[in-house]
């Protein structure tokens, strides 16, 4: 029989849940299995990650994405047709053909959106689920499968919701349930005790991008005092059966070393940033903070990590980028504990799986993430699972690109039975 090659790679331009543009690839190979990805898009990125192209000009403001397309039906494609399906091996090619150390000439958009393709039909070939096809990439997934803590963003602010807290994320956990499927059940419970809440206390209950609320409350505080009431609504425990993680995403309102929040009109230092979570996290069951300070605030980090490291985790988003280099250096410096994940600030499959796998060998956690912006496409639910990182943030209980991610995880759920098992005893 003829071994299986890449018959044919194409892109095309598509819409996420902003309806800003972004890239859809379809990776076709001889044996007939079709895979199909698009790519996200944040909002709040961090200056160290990859690079999305984007067409500038006139047009949608120049969102437009036919370069990156042009990319993937061009050049990409001429690399990848008549080779081997293999997800390093191609990851690999198309990384060298890009030739840059940031994906900036063809754009990790256009990478990105071949290299999940080719997971998706790569998988398909196999005949594997696509989480099973994500084990096989990784050398140091745990025996049973972990679905994994959602970590749901009831409140939404900075730079996804206007006029709200300057902090960009207040998430639910729910840490307590047996399931991922009753964590989905206290989830949608606490959601809606939220709205009867905020709207009884005469604030919009409008949803930000990630489709948690996004009322003015003109602090940064409030936020958990209201997601305590809302629990406690609901009939959970607050801090045994949900606790709290907060997205601070300090980098976008780091400005000439000092932290502006704006919402209660005061500038803090590094320290005092550090102060406010020491504070909060005796008064709030807080157990996971990321981004508590600013991309390069690296003494800042440092500071945090000896600081509340034994007792909160720690996760470096925009301080990490899902870059291996930059996870060295905090690992190094212990700079924080723990990584968010998010493939598109690498750009491809098989580096978003070494961020992981350097993270799990120094023990540091992995939390997979969505983005701002957001599509139909779930391939993280399956990425979660395959790497069994326990721990996924995918927005709120609303909205559809977002709840697409856990309806998928509820899914893989019930087909994995008694071969998973839900969340980590190390998160309560
Ligand atoms: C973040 C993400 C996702 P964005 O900061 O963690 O929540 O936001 O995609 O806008 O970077
Ligand atoms: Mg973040």
């Amino acid at each position: 029989m003829e071994p299986t090659t890449i018959k044919r790679v194409k892109a095309r331009e598509v819409y996420d849940s902003r309806g800003t543009p972004t890239v859809e690839a379809e990776v076709l190979l001889s044996d007939g299995s079709l895979g199909r990805a698009i790519v996200p898009s944040g909002a709040s990125t961090g200056v160290h990650e990859a690079v999305e192209l984007r067409d500038g000009g006139d047009r949608l403001n120049g969102k437009g994405v036919r370069k990156a397309v042009e990319n993937v039906n061009g050049e990409i494609a001429g690399v990848l047709q008549g080779r081997s399906p293999d997800q390093v091996e191609a990851d690999q090619a198309m990384k060298t053909l890009d030739g840059t150390p940031n994906k900036g000439r063809l754009g990790a958009n256009a990478i990105l959106s071949v290299s999940m393709a080719l997971s998706k039909a790569g998988a398909v070939s196999r005949k594997v689920a696509l989480w099973e096809y994500f084990r096989s990439l990784s050398s140091t997934t745990p025996e049973n499968y972990v679905i994994p803590v959602p970590m749901m963003n009831v409140l939404n602010g900075g730079r996804h919701a206007e006029k709200s807290s300057d902090f960009q994320e207040y998430m639910i956990m729910p840490v307590g349930a047996a399931s991922f499927s009753q964590a989905m059940e206290m989830g949608a419970s606490v959601f809606m005790a939220l709205k009867k809440i905020l709207s009884e206390a005469g604030f919009a209950t409008t949803v930000g991008d990630e489709g948690g609320f996004a009322p003015s409350l003109g602090s940064n505080e409030k936020p958990l005092e209201f997601i305590k009431q809302a629990v406690e609504k609901a009939g959970w425990k607050f801090g045994k059966d949900i606790s709290i993680g907060m997205d601070v995403a300090a980098s976008e309102f780091f400005e000439n070393g000092e932290y502006v929040l704006k919402s209660e009109n005061r500038r803090l230092k590094s320290e005092e940033m550090v102060n406010t979570f020491s504070e909060w996290i005796e008064k709030y069951p807080i157990i996971l903070i990321e981004d508590g300070l600013d991309q390069d605030d690296w003494e800042g980090h440092k500071l945090l990590t000896a600081r509340l490291g034994d007792r909160v985790e720690l996760v470096g988003d925009d301080l990490f980028v899902t870059n291996v280099e930059r996870l060295q250096r905090g690992i190094n410096e212990k700079a924080a504990n723990a990584i968010l994940i998010k493939l598109n600030q690498i750009g491809t499959v098989t580096e978003t799986v070494a961020a992981i796998d350097l993270a799990r060998q120094n023990g540091f956690r992995a939390v997979v993430s969505h983005r701002s912006g957001e599509t139909e496409d779930t391939t993280i639910a399956d990425f979660v699972v395959g790497l069994s990182t326990g721990q996924i943030k995918t927005g709120s209980m609303s909205r559809s690109e977002r709840i697409a991610k856990y309806n998928q995880l509820l899914r893989i759920e019930e087909e994995l039975g008694d071969k998973c098992q839900y969340g980590t005893k190390t998160l309560t």
